[in-house]
């Protein structure tokens, strides 16, 4: 079957030359920090968030509204992880992971929304453009962020793709679910894509709204039994 083998060699193709930037929320002292909080990205990479401790998560924000989600000020929806429950997950040798899709080469702010972990610092930005205006830097942001009396989360996650990764393997067999959902821990896995693969083909099922990830897996695997 030429036409599909090329055709999966061309899907395979397009996402391989996506890159993936990788950010661990907090760390193993269950820092109030996001690492890297300070990245460039083009439109179309994707983040990763790899969460490595403790009860948080990740909201989009405007760099006006610190701490508030950005859909409250501005007319875009931007994203809401969840509350990632990493214990559960470590418990099952597993980190959550939170995929998103870069969409802007603007400036884009993003938060925790435990407790008062935003007013603590524990905010970061994509793309941070202080050549366009000096005053709109991370520095500034934090700052901002700590003068907020609240600390708002939205009412349940949305998007972005959330997926839970083996620990033990180094990465090999990330099990998935197609819907943003807190501490998702679907059994299921791919052992025909590394993981990061699978974080990609799992972010490209999204970005074309496929509901399943696995279904994409499956539309893959089925090619290859062509
Ligand atoms: C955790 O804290 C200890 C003691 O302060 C420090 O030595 C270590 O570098 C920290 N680890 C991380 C990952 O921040
Ligand atoms: C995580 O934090 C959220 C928000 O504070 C809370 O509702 C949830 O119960 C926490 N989850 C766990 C497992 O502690
Ligand atoms: C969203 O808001 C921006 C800036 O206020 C505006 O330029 C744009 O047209 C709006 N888009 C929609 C879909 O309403
Ligand atoms: C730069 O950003 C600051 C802080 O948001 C704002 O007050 C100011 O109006 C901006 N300057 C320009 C030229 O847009
Ligand atoms: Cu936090």
């Amino acid at each position: 079957m030429h036409f599909t083998t090329a055709a999966l060699f061309a899907l395979l193709g397009s996402v391989s030359a996506q890159k993936v930037h990788v950010v661990s929320v907090s760390n193993a002292n269950n820092s109030l920090a996001f690492f890297p909080d300070n990245l460039k990205a083009d439109v179309g990479d994707m983040i990763q968030f790899q969460f490595r401790n403790g009860n948080h998560s990740v909201v989009q924000s405007n760099f006006d509204n610190p701490c508030s989600p950005i859909a409250e000020h501005t007319n875009m929806t931007g994203i809401f992880s969840g509350y990632q429950n990493v214990k559960a997950s470590l418990a099952q040798g597993k980190i959550p992971l939170y995929t998103v899709m870069v969409t802007a080469k603007t400036p884009t702010w993003y938060y925790c929304s435990q407790g008062m972990h935003c007013q603590n610092g524990m905010v970061m930005v994509v793309n941070e453009n202080t050549a366009a205006n000096a005053s709109r830097s991370l520095d500034a942001f934090k700052a901002l962020a700590k003068a907020q009396t609240a600390n708002v989360a939205p009412p349940s996650a949305f998007g972005g793709v959330a997926t839970n990764e083996t620990t033990s393997t180094g990465g090999n067999s990330g099990s998935s679910s197609g819907t943003p959902t807190s501490g998702s821990d679907s059994s299921e896995s791919s052992s025909a894509t590394s993981s990061s693969s699978t974080a990609i083909l799992t972010a490209a099922a999204h970005a074309v709204g496929v509901s399943s990830t696995l279904g994409l897996v499956g539309v893959v695997a089925a090619l290859f039994m062509l």
